[in-house]
């Protein structure tokens, strides 16, 4: 079998999406995630000049070796924009792979570990009763794992709220102001009200967006540890590793990170410390789901649970790969989960399904997922930027 040609399409059904499609000379296809949040194109341009052109003719079984062909034979390694092209070609390849054995890419990786995957969703308000409200809407619709936020009082709320959106599909560009004093302080009074409100089983994390610096992680994870929460997320800077271990030794509120890195060397020193509890890499970052395997295994000899990052900026192609992934590991923690526009399911078929506050995928050779081309056309691409934050004395913070 050969791989007869590399299809690159960008779509825009309420998101950009950047997806790969490759074609057997055998008629069989597979389809991957490559999409890289406000910087779409770059990845579109590899893919479309360098990496399709070169997997011409090369047999689509072969998924280490072109993966070690992409990453080491090209000299040239690592970062998002590699990282993401590579990782959406390992992708599709698994599902060509699936295709062939008439099985789905979770019995390829070792067969079922469990039945069914625990999500979380995202419960984000302007104010604590707001968000109070989307946590009731989740838990009624089954779910016993939320993500909460709320907006800083005097600040704007900052994440990207609906009407954000809106303007930064139309291309325009959005700064916002923040605060770390403002925030600590809001952050363990939501945990108590949510407490409160919804007791002690509910599962709360917290995406702190990297926003802090070492010693003001710990104080906050201090402030909120008696709320038990289930992990703090990215609650400093990725280049800031060591002060994870800063923070691990103030606190035992399970950390999570991972979102920015790639490759199992990146994630090396953070597993093998035991800097974190749950490891959250992008599989559509991170080398897709071969690179994604490894490292679940090397954290798995740490008792480090996987938390595969699962955001709105990914299509049901990326949602896929992480449920196969999490059917199959041992050591599976919970996934991150979102409702995607209904726009997005004209363009795909298929995908996890949820339940209850569990995901499923269908029992489909492959991922279990495709494109409908004709749909993906009609959503013609548009430039957008990711939000930016800056202080009150006007300097940029991580957004
Ligand atoms: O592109 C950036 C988003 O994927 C990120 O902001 C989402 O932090 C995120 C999460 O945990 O889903
Ligand atoms: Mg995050």
């Amino acid at each position: 079998m050969k791989i007869e040609e590399v299809k690159v399409i960008v779509t825009c059904p309420g998101r950009n999406y950047v997806l790969v499609k490759i074609v057997t000379d055998k008629g069989i296809y597979g389809v991957g995630e490559a999409t890289l949040n406000g910087r779409e194109l770059a990845v579109a341009k590899v893919l479309q000049e360098y990496v399709g052109p070169y997997l011409i003719g090369k047999d689509p079984n072969n998924i280490e070796d072109i993966w070690q062909e992409l990453f080491r034979g090209t000299y040239w390694r690592g970062g998002p924009v590699l990282m993401t092209a590579l990782s959406g070609v390992d992708m599709a390849l698994w599902d060509i792979k699936g295709k062939i054995a008439n099985l789905p890419v979770y019995s390829l990786l070792g067969g079922k570990t469990r039945n069914k995957v625990r999500a979380y969703l995202h419960c984000s308000g302007e104010s604590f009763e707001e968000t109070l409200k989307k946590c009731e809407k989740a838990i009624k619709n089954g779910c016993t794992a939320l993500r909460v936020t709320t907006g800083t009082p005097g600040y704007p709320d900052a994440e990207a709220s609906a009407e954000d959106m809106k303007r930064l599909m139309k291309s325009e560009k959005i700064t916002k102001l923040w605060e770390p004093a403002p925030y600590m302080q809001m952050l363990p009074k939501l945990l108590k009200y949510l407490r409160q409100e919804l007791g002690e089983e509910i599962d709360l994390i917290i995406d702190v967006h990297s926003r802090l610096n070492p010693i003001q992680a710990c104080r906050l994870a201090k402030d909120i540890e008696k709320y038990k929460p289930f992990f703090i997320e990215d609650p400093i800077r990725p280049e800031f590793k060591d002060g994870l271990r800063l923070l691990r030794s103030h606190t035992t509120v399970p950390i999570a990170v991972g979102e920015h890195y790639f490759t199992k060397w990146n994630c090396l020193s953070l597993i093998s410390e035991h800097l974190i509890d749950f490891l959250r890499i992008d599989v559509s970052h991170a080398g897709g789901i071969t690179e994604s395997k490894k490292i679940a295994a090397i954290a798995e000899a740490y008792s480090i649970d996987m938390a595969f990052h699962g955001p709105l900026d990914m299509s049901p192609i990326g949602h896929a790969a992480n449920v196969h992934l999490d059917m199959s590991i041992p050591n599976f923690g919970i996934q991150e989960w979102v409702f995607h526009d209904p726009k997005v399911h004209e363009v795909f078929r298929g995908g996890p399904e949820y339940y209850n506050g569990y995901l499923t995928v269908p029992d489909e050779p492959g991922l279990g997922v495709d494109i409908d081309e004709k749909a993906a056309k009609k959503y013609k691409y548009k430039r957008s930027y990711l939000p930016t934050l800056r202080r009150e004395d006007g300097s940029v913070w991580e957004w």
